[in-house]
C-alpha cells in the first residue's frame, strides 16, 4: 500500500467497543534515533479524532487517542530475532522460518504432534484467529488455546448453556437507553469501555435506575442509584438473594416463564432453601439493600443485566453468570427493546476471537471439535479428512502445566503475554523458562518474548488489515493505514510462511486477508456464528454487520432471542445448582481478599500502553488500593511500598489509601510485569465448567517493606 497524507479512518486496537478514529498522517520530518531492534517509522500521526460510528457515536477515549504512540515507538521489533547464547541476533525471514520449521518438525518427529502448543489472543483479527486455529490443526496438534480463556470463557459458556448460543450482547447498544433498570455486576465500564458511558447516563436521564455491584465504589459506581459493595466472590448468592426477594414481592413474569423457559420449579425450590439472612452475611450486603435492588429491578418494565470479569473471573464464574441471567428469565426481560443480557466483552476482538477456532474445543463458526458433523463440514472446507483433525486440547493455564511437566516441548505464542497474564505467574514463568523451544510473534519484546528462542516482528493495528467483531457481535473492517515498518509482517503472512516451512503450504495459499475472510465465511456457514453473508464489500458500505448473517441479503440483527432461544426446543434454561468448588477463604495467615482489574490509561499486561508516553505518564507504576482503616491495622503508611503475599507467591507495589473500597479487600491493577505483577500471587484453581482461573479472589497478607 502507498503512504498517504491526510486523514485515514482506523479503529482503536484496545477494547471491545472498537471506536473508529480519523487519523492525520504526515511524512516524518526529522529522523529519530533508532533503538537496538528498531528504527523510526517514516510517517507520523499529527492528529487523532473520534470518527462517527454506531457503537462509540464518534467518541474516543484517552487510550484510543494515543494508540498510535506505541505503533510509532522506536522500541518496536522490526526484524526477526533468533536467540544465540542468550542474545537476540537479527536474522532474515527465510533463515528464521526455516529454523522454526526444522525445530518443530524435529520435536514432532521425536515426541509426536501434540508436543507442540499454540497460544493465541483476542486482539488478533478474525482472519488471524481463524488461521491460527487452522494452523494448529494442520500441524495435527490438539493443543491450541488463547487468552480469551481468562477473559470470556465463563460468560461465553454460560450463554451457551442458558440460551444455546453465546453472543456478548443479546441487544444493540441503542437498546440501553430504553431500559428502566440496569444491573452492572463486576463491570467498570467508565474505565474499561469509557465511550459507552453516555448510553447509561442517557438511560438514567430518561428515568432508568442503575445498580452497580462491585467491592469498590468505582467511577462507574459513582453514577449508580444503588451501589452494592459485595464481598468478592459471592455474586452468585447475591443474584439469588435478589431473585428470592423479587419472587416474594410478586415481580415475576409467569407467562414468559411458562412459554419460553425450562426448569423454573427447580429454581423456585432451590431459592426456597436459601435464607436471606445467610445471603446477607456471606455477601456483606444487608437485607434492606438486597430488598431495594429486588424492588428496583422487579418493578421495572424493561431491564438489563451486564456482567464482566468481576463476576466471571471466579472459580464459580460460569454459574454466577447463569444465576444473574435467572433474573432476566424470571422477569421476561430479554428479547424485547430495552431488555437483555450483556457479557461486556474485553479485548478488541474478544468476540470474534472466541468464535473461529483458536479455542481448544472449537472449530470455525462456533462449531465443536468433538461433534462429528462439525468435523466433517470443516474438514471438507479445508480439504482434509475428518480423522486428520485432532480432538480437543486443554485450556491456556493447563498448557502451562503441560510445559512444566515436560510433555509440551514447544510453544508458539501470537498476540499474548502469558507469563504476566496467567495466574500463579511465578510457576508459569519457571515453566516457560524451561520450555525447549519458544516462538513469540509480537510488536515488542514483552516479558514473554524476552524468554523466546525466536521473536517474529508483527504489524500493529495501524499496518494490518482485517475484521474485528465488537462487543455487540457487529463485524467491522479495519484497513491498514500505513505500510509496515522495517520487516514487520501481518500475522496471517507469518502463518503462511511458517506453514510453507512446515510443508503445509498448500492449505495456506492466501494473498490477502480478504481471501482468508472468504474462506472463514464458508467455514462458518451454517454454524452458530455464521459470517457467510458478510463480505469486505458490504463492510465497506454498511460500516458493520451483526452475526449471524446467513446470506448476502441478510441484514443481521442486533436484538436476538425475540421469538425463541437457540436451544432446539427454543427455550432458555434456569440455573439452580451451586458450585461445588471450595471458594477462596481468608485465614489467620492470609486475612485479606485480593482482587484486581484495570485502570483507564493502561491495557492488559501493559505491553502496548507502556510504550505510549502519554498513557504511561498517567500511571507509571502499579499500586494497591487499601482502605485507610485496614492500613492502620496493618501499620502501613500511604505511598509506601508494600509486599503482598499469598500461598502462591508475592509481589510488591506502592500503597494507595482509598476509603471507597471494602475494608476486607485489596485492589491491584493488572498492567505490570516483574515484581509488580499481581499474578505472582493469584491462585491457580480453575472453574470446572470453563477453566476460567479464580483471578479475582486470592487470600493474602500485606506488609510494609522497610
Ligand atoms: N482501560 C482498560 N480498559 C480495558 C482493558 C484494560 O486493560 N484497560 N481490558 C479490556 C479487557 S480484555 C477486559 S476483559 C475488560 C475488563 O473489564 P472489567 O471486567 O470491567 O474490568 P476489571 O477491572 O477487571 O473488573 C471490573 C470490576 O470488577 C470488580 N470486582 C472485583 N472482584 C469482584 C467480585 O468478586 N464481584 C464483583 N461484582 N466485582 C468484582 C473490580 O473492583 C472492578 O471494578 O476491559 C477491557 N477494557
Ligand atoms: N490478575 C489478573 N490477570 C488477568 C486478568 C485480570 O483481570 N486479573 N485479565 C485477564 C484477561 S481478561 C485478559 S484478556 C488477559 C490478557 O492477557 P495477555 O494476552 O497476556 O495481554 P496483552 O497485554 O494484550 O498481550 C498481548 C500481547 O500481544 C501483542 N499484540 C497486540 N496486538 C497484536 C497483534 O495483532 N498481533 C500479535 N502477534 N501480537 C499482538 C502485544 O504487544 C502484547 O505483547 O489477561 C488476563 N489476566
Ligand atoms: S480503548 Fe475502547 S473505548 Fe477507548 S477508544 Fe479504544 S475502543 Fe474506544
Ligand atoms: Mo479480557
Amino acid at each position: 500500500m502507498t503512504e498517504m497524507t491526510g486523514p485515514v479512518i482506523t479503529q482503536c486496537p484496545f477494547c471491545s467497543v472498537q471506536c473508529k478514529a480519523a487519523v492525520t498522517i504526515e511524512p516524518r520530518q526529522e529522523l529519530r534515533r533508532s533503538s537496538e531492534h528498531g528504527e523510526a517509522t517514516s510517517h507520523q500521526v499529527t492528529e487523532v479524532k473520534g470518527w462517527d460510528n454506531k457503537a462509540s457515536e464518534g467518541r474516543i477515549c484517552v487510550k484510543g487517542l494515543h494508540a498510535h504512540q506505541h505503533a510509532e515507538s522506536t522500541r518496536r521489533i522490526m526484524y526477526p530475532l533468533i536467540k544465540k547464547d542468550g542474545e537476540f541476533i537479527r536474522a532474515t525471514w527465510e533463515e528464521t522460518t526455516n529454523y522454526i520449521g526444522k525445530r518443530i518438525q524435529a520435536i514432532q518427529l521425536k515426541s509426536g504432534p501434540d508436543a507442540i502448543g499454540v497460544y493465541g489472543g483476542g486482539s488478533l483479527t478474525n482472519e488471524t484467529a481463524y488461521l491460527l486455529g487452522k494452523f494448529a490443526r494442520a500441524l495435527r496438534t490438539k493443543y491450541i488455546d488463547y487468552n480469551g480463556r481468562f477473559c470470556m470463557s465463563a460468560a461465553a459458556s454460560a450463554g451457551a448453556a442458558v440460551f444455546g448460543m453465546d453472543r456478548g450482547l443479546t441487544f444493540p447498544l441503542a437498546d440501553i437507553e430504553h431500559a428502566e433498570c440496569i444491573i452492572l455486576a463486576g463491570t467498570n465500564i467508565a474505565e474499561c469501555q469509557p465511550t459507552l458511558m453516555p448510553y447509561f447516563t442517557r438511560a438514567q436521564a430518561s428515568g432508568a435506575q442503575i445498580i452497580v455491584i462491585d467491592p469498590r465504589r468505582t467511577s462507574t459506581a459513582t453514577i449508580a442509584d444503588l451501589h452494592l459493595a459485595v464481598h468478592p466472590g459471592t455474586d452468585l448468592l447475591l443474584a439469588d438473594g435478589i431473585l428470592k426477594m423479587m419472587i416474594e414481592q410478586g415481580h415475576i413474569d409467569k407467562n414468559f416463564i411458562e412459554k419460553r423457559t425450562r426448569d423454573y420449579d427447580e429454581l423456585a425450590s432451590y431459592l426456597d432453601s436459601l435464607s436471606i439472612q445467610d445471603i446477607a452475611k456471606t455477601t456483606g450486603i444487608d437485607e434492606e439493600k438486597i430488598r431495594r435492588a429486588a424492588q428496583m429491578f422487579g418493578k421495572a418494565k424493561t431491564g438489563m443485566v451486564l456482567t464482566a470479569r468481576g463476576v466471571e473471573q471466579q472459580t464459580d464464574g460460569h454459574l454466577a453468570v447463569r444465576h444473574f441471567i435467572n433474573l432476566l428469565l424470571a422477569t421476561g426481560n430479554i428479547g424485547r427493546e430495552g431488555c437483555g443480557y450483556g457479557a461486556v466483552t474485553g479485548q478488541g476482538n474478544g468476540q470474534g476471537g472466541r468464535e473461529h477456532g483458536q479455542k481448544a474445543d472449537q472449530l470455525p463458526g462456533y462449531r465443536s471439535i468433538e461433534n462429528d458433523e462439525d468435523r466433517a463440514y470443516v474438514a471438507s472446507v479445508w480439504g482434509v479428512t475428518p480423522d486428520q483433525l485432532p480432538r480437543k486440547g486443554v485450556s491456556a493455564y493447563e498448557m502451562m502445566e503441560l510445559i512444566d511437566k515436560g510433555s509440551m516441548e514447544a510453544l508458539f505464542v501470537m498476540g499474548s503475554n502469558p507469563i504476566v497474564s496467567n495466574p500463579n505467574a511465578v510457576f508459569v514463568e519457571e515453566a516457560m523458562k524451561n520450555i525447549p523451544f519458544l516462538v513469540v510473534a509480537d510488536m515488542f519484546l514483552s516479558e514473554t518474548a524476552q524468554l523466546a528462542d525466536v521473536v517474529l516482528p508483527v504489524t500493529s493495528y495501524f499496518e494490518n488489515t482485517g475484521t474485528l467483531t465488537n462487543l455487540e457481535g457487529r463485524v467491522l473492517l479495519r484497513e491498514a493505514a500505513v505500510s509496515p515498518p522495517g520487516e514487520c509482517k501481518q500475522d496471517w503472512e507469518i502463518l503462511r510462511e511458517l506453514a510453507i516451512a512446515l510443508d503445509r503450504g498448500e492449505h495456506f495459499d492466501y494473498s490477502s486477508s480478504e481471501e482468508i475472510f472468504d474462506e472463514l465465511r464458508l467455514a462458518s456457514r451454517g454454524g452458530i456464528a455464521d459470517y457467510y453473508g458478510i463480505t469486505y464489500d458490504r463492510l465497506r458500505k454498511e460500516e458493520g454487520i451483526y452475526w449471524p448473517c446467513r446470506s448476502e441479503d441478510d441484514a443481521g440483527s442486533g436484538r436476538i432471542f425475540e421469538e425463541r432461544f437457540a436451544h432446539s426446543d427454543g427455550r432458555a434454561v434456569f440455573t439452580f445448582q451451586q458450585s461445588d468448588v471450595r471458594q477462596e477463604r481468608v485465614t489467620a495467615s492470609y486475612p485479606l481478599m485480593l482482587t484486581n482489574g484495570r485502570v483507564l490509561s493502561h491495557y492488559l499486561t501493559g505491553v502496548q500502553t507502556r510504550f505510549s508516553r502519554t498513557l504511561l505518564s498517567r500511571q507509571v507504576e502499579s499500586y494497591v488500593e487499601v482502605h485507610p482503616e485496614t492500613a492502620r491495622h496493618y501499620r502501613i503508611e500511604d505511598q509506601k511500598w508494600v509486599k503482598i503475599s499469598s500461598r502462591y507467591g508475592a509481589f510488591q507495589v506502592r500503597c494507595r489509601f482509598n476509603d471507597q473500597i471494602r475494608k476486607d479487600t485489596l485492589f491491584v491493577p493488572m498492567h505490570w510485569g516483574g515484581v509488580q505483577n499481581v499474578n505472582r500471587a493469584t491462585r491457580a484453581e480453575l472453574d470446572p465448567f470453563c477453566k476460567m482461573p479464580g483471578f479475582k479472589t486470592t487470600a493474602v497478607r500485606i506488609e510494609q517493606i522497610t
